[in-house]
């Protein structure tokens, strides 16, 4: 019989960026929610699991001491908690899967008036982060000494205010580092969103439900990324078309009409089919071409 310490808790960002997709991500593992308003923790009606909504910085502490057992959290806040807590807590909790979302780097900018001439260029250098142990690392592993100015927000208008020289700073289109007149030198860090895990000892209903969790997930990240695709070919052009679809199953092939020159091609392609290759298959022959989103997949 499971009991409600066999509930999976999973902490998730409660407001910001990664909130509306890592609570997306789990609505499209068919997961339904009864949520109360205003409310932080909330059960699941048809999986055994709980969600707790928590700041994102707050989320790999709750995690590596087991109080979640799973959280969705950017890699980056991820990487510098556990350089601020150490190794024992890099071996309390592990990262099993990478979401896709939430994508960015960490990097160093500086002003666009100022030279960079590799990173030896920052040595006495004052750099405004809110990542200050992550760049001390990156500073450390390159035996470049520089003072770590460690602001908590805005950190892109630190070199108008004259309060650092450089900063390092989350990146994702460039537009805030352009506004602020400063240019991108160094990436420390590729980011995106990530599934982890504590590695504290659960029960084995618990890791069941968990794999269970995981496999759906998997379903999920496979779909959006799976596309099924239709289209009618003159037979001739059949090879070329293949060749623009690299990601393309062994498609079903039909003929068409009763001279056998024209078929209907379907076929599930595992990779995302851009209007340019929908334009390269037009010219190579293919018309009523129909590409169509997969809803859930288990191989
Ligand atoms: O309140 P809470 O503490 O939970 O949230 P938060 O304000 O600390 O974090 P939030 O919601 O802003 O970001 C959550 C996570 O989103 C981050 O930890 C990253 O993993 C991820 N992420 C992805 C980003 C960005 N892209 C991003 N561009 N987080 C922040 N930014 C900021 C960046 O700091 C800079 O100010 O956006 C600006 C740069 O964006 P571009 O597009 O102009 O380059
Ligand atoms: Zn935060």
């Amino acid at each position: 019989m499971s009991t409600d310490s066999d509930r999976i808790r999973i902490a998730i960002q409660k407001s910001g960026r990664l909130s509306e997709k890592s609570m997306g991500l789990l609505d499209d593992s068919g997961l339904n929610f009864e949520r109360p308003k205003d409310s932080l923790f909330f059960r699941c009606e048809n999986f055994p699991l709980d969600v707790m909504l928590l700041r994102d910085d707050d989320i790999p502490e709750y995690v590596i001491d087991g109080v979640c057992d799973l959280g969705i959290v950017g890699f980056n806040v991820l990487e510098e908690r556990l350089l601020l807590r150490g190794e024992k807590a890099r071996q309390s909790i592990e990262v099993v899967k990478r979401l896709g979302f939430g994508r960015c780097r960490l990097a160093i900018a500086v002003p666009n008036d100022r030279n960079y001439d590799g990173a030896a260029s920052l040595k006495n250098l004052r750099i405004a982060t809110s990542y200050p142990a992550t760049l001390k690392a990156f500073l450390e592993d390159r035996k470049i000494s520089a003072v770590i100015v460690e602001i908590s927000g805005s950190v892109e208008v630190a070199p108008t205010l004259k309060i650092a020289d450089a900063i390092c700073d989350l990146v994702s289109t460039g537009t805030t580092l352009r506004s602020n007149g400063l240019r991108e030198v160094e990436t420390i860090l590729e980011s995106e969103s990530v599934l982890v895990q504590t590695r504290r000892e659960i029960s084995k209903q618990k890791s069941e439900d968990i794999a269970r969790l995981l496999q759906r997930i998997e379903g999920v990240m496979k779909a959006r990324q799976t596309k099924y695709i239709m289209m009618n070919a003159p037979r001739a052009a059949l090879d070329q078309i293949r060749s623009l679809l690299p990601g393309m199953e062994e498609p079903s092939i039909m003929p068409l009409g009763s001279d056998g020159n024209h078929i209907a091609i379907h076929a599930v392609s595992h990779e995302n089919i851009f209007w340019e290759t929908m334009e390269k298959l037009k010219m190579a022959g293919a018309s009523s071409i129909l590409v169509l989103p997969i809803e859930k997949i288990i191989l």
